[in-house]
């Protein structure tokens, strides 16, 4: 009784170090290029959309509390999110709370993404869906200092048709003066054929849209190496890659969108030791810290900060490095990318 084995006690030295690098990491200035909308909303808010339907919560209570969650699992709780999010008052509400939840934590710039949903029992169209996340923004604007960009995700559960649907909204919405910042394919990985999807991308890029594609949650080496012969602007995860496919990716220096907590939780990695993180930095391949789903995944921005920070043991200098060079991998134009980095300096200059 009492004693740990060593896998605890790695996992508890761990958490301790990190603990040390979180004051830091939650003042320093952030981006975040890789969030889902609906993965972001907070657990008390899912409970109580839950509670109101009333629902009997205690599966979904039960996921919540659990640290580790399989990818099946996880997907089974974003069913159960997208049974609880379909009106537009509970997007606009979500929104506002993911954005007012990132600004507090002195994230300066978000690309925020989402797919966009046509639901006809409530009268909803991807455009509607849309519009009912603009309303969230708009009012979380005036009180969250935060730079809010939107990335459309085509689900894998889609048809060419629907992801079309998406890219051509994207342009629409763009087009009336919408901050698009790019399209992003996600879902299950279980799901989809890449030839469904590849039209719709195609047709994304040609209309000028930069891509983030979810690349190897689980092995498929069909769709790893149609991602990767693609060269979209951005990868997610690169979890499940064998040893050409590392070559490709290592030699494309492609940026990688890294979700630790989402990597580990969802067993995509089996353990932080052997995250792949290490070898990309070592490599000096391009990287940023991202959060995934921060509702999901009980998690945020600083803490991925503060968990990679203590993985890799660095120093505070170098956090502030690791932490800045996400400016550099944005969907933005270089003028933007000026201003983000003068923001950056400022407040990153005060923390010294
Ligand atoms: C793949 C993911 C994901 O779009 O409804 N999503 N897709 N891998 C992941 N890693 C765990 N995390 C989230 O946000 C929720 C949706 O984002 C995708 C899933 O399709 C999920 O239903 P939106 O706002």
């Amino acid at each position: 009784p009492g004693m740990v084995n060593i896998d605890d006690a790695a996992v508890l030295a761990m958490e301790d170090l990190m603990t040390e690098y979180l004051p830091m990491c939650r003042a320093m200035p952030k981006l975040e290029l890789h969030a889902h909308l609906n993965g972001s909303i907070r657990a008390a808010t899912l409970l109580e959309l839950a509670r109101e339907r009333d629902e009997d919560c205690t599966e979904l209570e039960n996921i919540l509390k659990k640290d580790k969650r399989s990818l099946p699992e996880t997907f089974k709780l974003f069913g159960l999110i997208r049974i609880l999010t379909t009106d537009h008052r509970v997007i606009t509400r979500i929104t506002r709370e993911v954005i007012e939840d990132f600004a507090a934590e002195n994230t300066i710039y978000i690309e925020l993404r989402t797919a966009p949903k046509n639901n006809s029992a409530v009268g909803m169209t991807k455009r509607s869906y849309m519009e009912s996340v603009k309303v969230g923004l708009d009012i979380a604007a005036p009180v969250s200092p935060i730079h809010v960009r939107l990335i459309l995700s085509i689900d894998r559960r889609e048809t060419t048709e629907a992801a079309m649907d998406t890219v051509r909204l994207a342009c629409e919405l763009r087009k009336e003066g919408w901050d698009i910042a790019g399209i992003d394919l996600s879902g299950d990985p279980a799901i989809g054929e890449w030839t469904t999807f590849a039209p719709a991308l195609m047709f994304a890029r040609e209309q000028g849209f930069p891509l983030a594609l979810h690349c190897g949650e689980v092995r498929n080496s069909e769709d790893i190496r149609s991602m990767l012969a693609m060269r979209p602007e951005r990868l997610g995860h690169v979890c499940c890659l064998d040893n050409y496919e590392w070559e490709v990716l290592l030699a494309s220096r492609i940026p990688v969108e890294v979700c630790l907590t989402s990597n580990l939780a969802t067993q995509s990695v089996p353990s932080i030791e052997e995250h792949h993180l290490a070898v990309l930095l070592k490599s000096d391949h391009p990287i940023a810290i991202c959060t995934d789903d921060t509702g999901i995944f009980a998690t945020s921005l600083s803490r991925e900060l503060a968990l990679a920070a203590s993985c890799l043991a660095l120093k505070p200098e170098e956090v502030t490095t690791l932490a800045r060079s996400a400016i550099d991998f944005a969907f933005a134009e270089s003028s933007v990318k000026r201003t983000l980095h003068q923001t950056f300096d400022s407040r990153a200059q005060k923390l010294l």
